[in-house]
């Protein structure tokens, strides 16, 4: 370990020209000589303390050692990191930036490390930098671009572009300003906005609280670049911290806030707005006595909201929450136990959610209604008392006409913020909104699914203290009448409470690509050819030699019961989270499968449907229980075997190849028999050219037209990524402006086919402006199976490529779309 002794005193250094000291020289050499000693020994602290050492006492080794310095410096770090020694790891990487305080490859890594820990900001911090000192370091690029999404989520953009919203915010705080409330709180500022609306319209104090510090430091930007640095005082912390007078000299008039999501709750509104009211605002107008000036009185804007949900059956919710299918790839899938999406009412797991979030208008394959929108809830946020009892609300049931007939798959909940008497906004699917609405997801297996025809009632009730809907299920309602349904619904409340229930939990994308079955079927077929070839192989080659064990021909099967039998062949997945694959080739008999599952709830699911499926046990074994190091997935998978297929998993759910995915193909390659395949074993990206003003406002903000005039846009898009994820490509708004062309090719069975450059022309079909290349992939399992990323059934989504300076084409032009790298997809355009 590198002992703190050697850490070099600050300004020591550099301060005469050191004398020719042969004790000195010594000393380096020696220690220069050990430092490269260890590091081929591969003792990586000890070499980092020997080149610290010797990079002190002469930098004028620096540019001759960097290069080793830096390889023993991450060699090291990793190895701390492993340890969970993260002080050390982080006093090595400030040791290493004393000596070399510009290296944009140290302060790159450190950042990763920074970032896998959960320091997102310091992550962030550091990527910046790296940037700032070489701009295209690809590395530190797209590591930015990573935390960027984190650091400021994507909806900033919406909202901010969203010019019927910043206006209706404006006119409120503008009337209640003018009305007299003259000392304001924006509480979760954001960039400042509704901040700066009531400076503008005359607020004599404005303070504003912002509890992300990326947020906080942009607000303080934003302000100053608007002019009004110091008339705004802005805090870096969650409101209910705040104090008086500690933070805020006095309690305030208005209290202006946008802290809600989709569900309304999940920002934690009930909470921030009990604590303001006793804690931050005057107290409010009095009904009975209405005397009181404005300025002495405490109110909200928004002024409450109501809340509206909406039974609904779609498909793409349902195949992403629960299991659909009763086989997959062969497997009956019976004995996987029940499994559940992470989105579910469960009060009783932490890991759950219970909402997730989607436009219902631009889902794929679109959702039938069941019921007319209910009314849920309404809430006054100037009315304490309401909201303290919102907390403790009693369960209530809402009964309600079914007016389509259907599974029930989800309830949807949206709302309308008041915003004062007169103005109110809504995030209902039908608005033309940037609002997506929030959605409660049934959790019952396929095979107990509910389905509703006459009349189906809901409970209502608090959960954690905010979230309102509990929708709870019964067991099986096939076909009930409304009485029976009814009486079903109604006792649902009390399905929960008898103790914890046996679920394994699936990530929404793995529960979609379960329910996957061409997926399935595609695999399941590339395999069984995999292994007929290489059956017949073997059979014309006769019993391999130098395997290991005494094969029998495989026309003769092994009499005695002790023989061995013929030596499988190995097939290994490793696949991110939850895969069978592993236990579809294990099925095909024959196959020794290495599966690359690592929870220990997901590998017990397998065990189980090994079992059902008549999967021998010791077909099935889960590779990361045998390899210590999870970097060290791909080996032998022992002495003296190679693999006969490997499954890399190549695409992200978002649409991006994976990290890496080059490299572990080339040592994948390496490790295969003869005959022996990587699935898949080539993909190949496709791309056109369209025109969406949509992908456009998720990515930037346009101008400072739609932001009140303020200026904004400058600063909130420096966190602007140039690749759009997530993306469903089906339902987006766009023109096409050109036919889908093949971009680039990745060969993974053969990285000479590969190239990292390619121009690649492309027509226009129609005129009009290239705001984006949406792109997405053909996976190609062999030469006559593939699968697309963009696919109806698929659980992958598709990536776009946004240009901030968008292309005007007429049709017939050519358009050249030139380097485009994979792991930092970057595309330009250029007119030909
Ligand atoms: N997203 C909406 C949610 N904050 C908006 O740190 C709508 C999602 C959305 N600060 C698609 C479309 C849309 N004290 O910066 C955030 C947050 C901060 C607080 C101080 C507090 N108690 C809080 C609570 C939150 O407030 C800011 C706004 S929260 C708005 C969330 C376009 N997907």
């Amino acid at each position: 370990m590198p002992n703190t002794s050697t850490r070099p005193k600050r300004g020591r250094r550099n301060r005469r020209v050191p004398r020719e000291d042969p004790a000195r020289n010594e000393l380096v050499s020696r220690s220069l000589e050990s430092a490269q000693q260890c590091l081929f020994n591969q003792d990586y602290g000890t070499a980092f303390v020997h080149y610290l050492l010797v990079l002190n006492l002469a930098p004028v080794l620096k540019d001759f050692a960097s290069e080793s310095f830096r390889f023993t410096l991450f060699k090291w770090a990793d190895e701390l990191d492993s340890l969970g020694r993260i002080q050390d790891l982080f006093d090595c990487y400030e040791q290493a930036l004393e000596l070399f305080p510009t290296d944009e490859v140290i302060i790159n890594s450190m950042g990763e490390h920074l970032f896998r820990m959960g320091f997102r900001d310091e992550a962030a911090g550091h990527f910046h930098k790296a940037l700032k000192l070489k701009p295209d370091y690809p590395e530190a690029k797209e590591n930015f671009y990573r935390v960027a999404n984190w650091l400021v989520e994507r909806w900033h953009f919406l909202m901010l572009n969203d010019r019927r919203r910043n206006h209706k915010y404006q006119q409120a705080i503008q009337k209640a300003v003018e009305g007299g409330c003259n000392t304001v709180l924006d509480i979760g500022t954001g960039t400042g906005i509704l901040g700066m609306c009531a400076k503008k319209a005359g607020a004599a104090e404005v303070y504003a609280c912002e509890l992300s510090k990326t947020m906080y430091e942009l607000a303080c930007e934003v302000v100053t670049a608007n002019g009004m640095n110091g008339r705004i005082k802005i805090l870096h912390m969650k409101s209910l911290e705040m104090e008086v007078p500690k933070d805020i000299p006095k309690r305030v008039s208005l209290v202006v806030t946008e802290t809600v999501d989709a569900g309304l709750f999940g920002e934690g509104i009930i909470e921030s707005l009990i604590h303001a009211w006793n804690h931050l605002l005057l107290p409010p107008q009095n009904t009975q006595d209405p005397s009181r000036p404005p300025s002495q009185a405490g109110r909200v804007i928004p002024a409450g909201a109501t809340v509206f949900g909406m039974a609904v059956q779609c498909l793409e919710i349902r195949r992403h929450h629960r299991l659909c299918v009763s086989e997959i790839g062969g497997l009956a899938t019976a004995a996987a136990g029940e499994l559940h999406s992470p989105v579910s009412c469960s009060s009783e797991d932490d890991s759950t959610e219970p909402y997730t979030t989607e436009r219902l208008s631009r889902l794929p394959g679109g959702y039938t209604p069941l019921t007319e929108p209910f009314n849920a809830l309404d809430i006054d946020f100037n009315n304490v008392q309401e909201l303290e009892g919102l907390c403790s609300r009693e369960v209530s049931r809402v009964r309600l006409p079914v007016t389509g007939e259907g599974l029930l798959d989800a309830l949807a909940v949206w709302f309308q913020l008041h915003l004062d008497q007169q103005s109110s906004l809504s995030t209902g699917p039908k608005e033309d909104t940037c609002w997506e609405q929030a959605i409660y997801p049934v959790q019952t297996p396929h095979s107990r699914i509910i389905y509703i025809r006459h009349v189906c009632t809901l409970s209502v009730q608090n959960i954690r203290n905010i979230f309102p809907f509990a929708l709870r299920t019964a067991s099986t309602l096939w076909g009930m009448d409304s009485a029976e349904l009814c009486s079903a619904l109604a006792c649902l409340g009390t399905e929960q409470s008898s103790g914890p229930r046996d679920y394994t939990m699936l990530e929404c994308a793995e529960m979609a690509l379960l329910n996957n079955q061409p997926y399935h079927d595609s695999f399941r077929r590339a395999l069984a050819k995999l292994i007929t070839n290489l059956k017949d192989a073997r059979s014309v080659q006769g019993p391999s030699q130098g395997q290991g064990l005494e094969v029998m021909p495989l026309t003769d099967p092994p009499s005695d019961p002790m023989d061995p039998g013929p030596d499988p062949f190995y097939v290994l997945d490793v696949s991110e989270g939850f895969s069978v694959l592993s236990l579809m080739a294990a099925s095909q008999g024959q196959v020794k499968a290495y599966s690359s599952v690592e929870k220990t709830q997901h590998q017990a699911v397998l065990r189980r449907l090994a079992r059902a499926n008549g999967v021998p046990e010791e077909a099935l074994e889960f590779w990361l229980n045998q390899v210590e190091d999870e970097q060290a997935v791909l080996q032998r998978p022992s002495r003296e075997k190679l693999w006969s297929a490997i499954i890399l998993d190549c695409v992200e759910t978002c649409g991006l190849v994976r990290q890496k995915l080059m490299e572990k193909a080339t040592l994948a390659r390496c490790l295969l028999e003869d005959g022996g395949q990587i699935f898949p074993e080539r993909i190949v990206l496709y791309g056109m050219l369209v025109e969406s003003d949509t992908l456009l406002l998720e990515s930037a903000v346009q101008g400072q037209e739609p932001t009140l005039g303020f200026n904004i846009a400058p600063f909130i898009n420096q966190f602007t990524v140039p690749v759009h994820v997530f993306l469903d490509l089906s339902t987006l708004q766009c023109r096409h402006l050109s036919d889908s062309v093949e971009l680039f090719i990745l060969d993974l069975m053969n990285t000479n086919a590969n190239y990292t450059n390619r121009d690649v022309k492309v027509q226009a079909s129609a005129s009009g402006r290239v705001t984006a290349v949406p792109f997405w992939y053909q996976i190609h399992l062999n030469e006559e199976i593939s699968l697309s990323t963009f696919n109806q059934d698929s659980h992958w989504k598709q990536a776009a490529v946004v240009l901030h300076q968008p292309l005007a084409v007429r049709e017939g032009d050519w358009v050249r779309l030139k380097s485009i790298t994979m792991t930092n997809i970057s595309l330009y355009l250029q007119m030909r």
